[in-house]
């Protein structure tokens, strides 16, 4: 039996951006509530998030100074914006945005000490439009790029592979990772669409060179479609770049009932979807598999969405 670890804390529900936002703190209750009535959550391992200060210190490994220190100016006068106006602190986001990373990266840990295989985080704000310099599309800081630098940092394992299936581009990450050799990002997105990047063309530079991976799809493109991408060119880079564990960025918006996004999966491409990054981690990483929340703005969907991607993680 795998053991899959769960990680959740009420604090993430007090970041909030403005009223009626999509990216809201009943998000983490649709699945928090899912999970629970489905008597799914009976079977994961609850994980805690490690303690302060690591989450400021993986920050710094990630984030520069001066964005780090705007957003705790920013949150300390009472909020504002982060960015152009897409991404909004309140008091406390600084503080939640730090335990969000701090979750992830306990469930890292969890991972690395054998106690799970498998895990999932559900964390907000999301991460993965954060950039080096900056806020963007609702996220603060990168929680799946400071997981990722946690783990080189803390363990043997230094290549990691991310796949985001999130309906938006994950810029922030593919930019952190742009010129390194150590990390292969794969993304299946909209396109044209928010953030404007993930062109095909974008397929890193220097060390990093080839390890970019980026399958856009038109709007209204379909499950299969995302299936496809994954067979035809994130399993040959894989079989190439044999990562030693796979980090998931899993955005739910993909979803042909998500408000925000143009694609229009169904509830088994994501139990497909699931089972193939299982499987990739058993192929490549004695099955560990680190799977983190980004988008999925339904609030009536988002929790059974994330129980049929856990279902997946759950079965060997
Ligand atoms: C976050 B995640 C133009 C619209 C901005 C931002 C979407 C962020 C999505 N101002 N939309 O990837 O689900
Ligand atoms: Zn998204």
């Amino acid at each position: 039996m795998v053991k899959v670890g769960f990680h959740y804390r009420s604090e993430y529900k007090g970041h909030v951006m403005t009223e009626d936002h999509v990216e809201c703190p009943e998000r983490l209750d649709s699945i928090v509530e899912h999970l629970e009535e489905s008597k799914l959550m009976k079977k994961l391992v609850p994980l805690e998030a490690l303690s302060s200060p690591v989450g400021e210190e993986l920050v710094r490994d990630v984030h520069q100074e001066p964005y780090i220190s705007k957003v705790k100016r920013v949150c300390g006068k009472g909020g504002g914006k982060l960015d152009q106006g897409d991404t909004i602190a309140n008091e406390h986001s600084y503080d939640i945005a730090i335990q969000a990373v701090e979750g992830v990266a306990g469930c890292a840990k969890a991972i690395l000490d054998g106690k799970v295989q498998r895990a999932f985080a559900a964390v907000r704000p999301p991460g993965h439009h954060a950039v080096e310099g900056s806020a963007m599309g609702f996220c603060i800081f990168n929680n799946v790029a400071t997981a990722a630098r946690y783990i080189q940092m803390n363990s043997e394992i230094k290549k990691i592979a991310i796949v985001d299936f999130d309906v938006h581009h994950g810029n922030g990450t593919q930019d952190i990772f742009y010129e390194d050799g150590s990390v292969l990002f794969f993304s299946t997105h909209q396109f044209p669409f928010f953030p404007g990047t993930g062109a095909p063309g974008e397929t890193g530079i220097g060390d990093g060179r080839g390890l970019t991976i980026n399958c856009p799809l038109t709007e209204g493109s379909r499950g299969s479609d995302v299936l496809a991408a994954m067979e035809s060119k994130l399993l040959p880079a894989l079989k190439k770049f044999q990562p030693e564990i796979l980090l998931v960025s899993a955005g739910f918006d993909a979803h042909k009932e998500d408000p925000v996004g143009g694609l229009l999966l169904l509830d088994d491409d994501y139990v497909k979807i699931s089972k193939m990054l299982v499987e990739i981690s058993n192929q490549y990483c004695e099955g560990r598999l680190l799977s983190v929340l980004e988008g999925g703005y339904n609030l009536d969907t988002l929790g059974h969405l994330v129980g049929i991607h856990l279902q997946a993680l759950l079965e060997d």
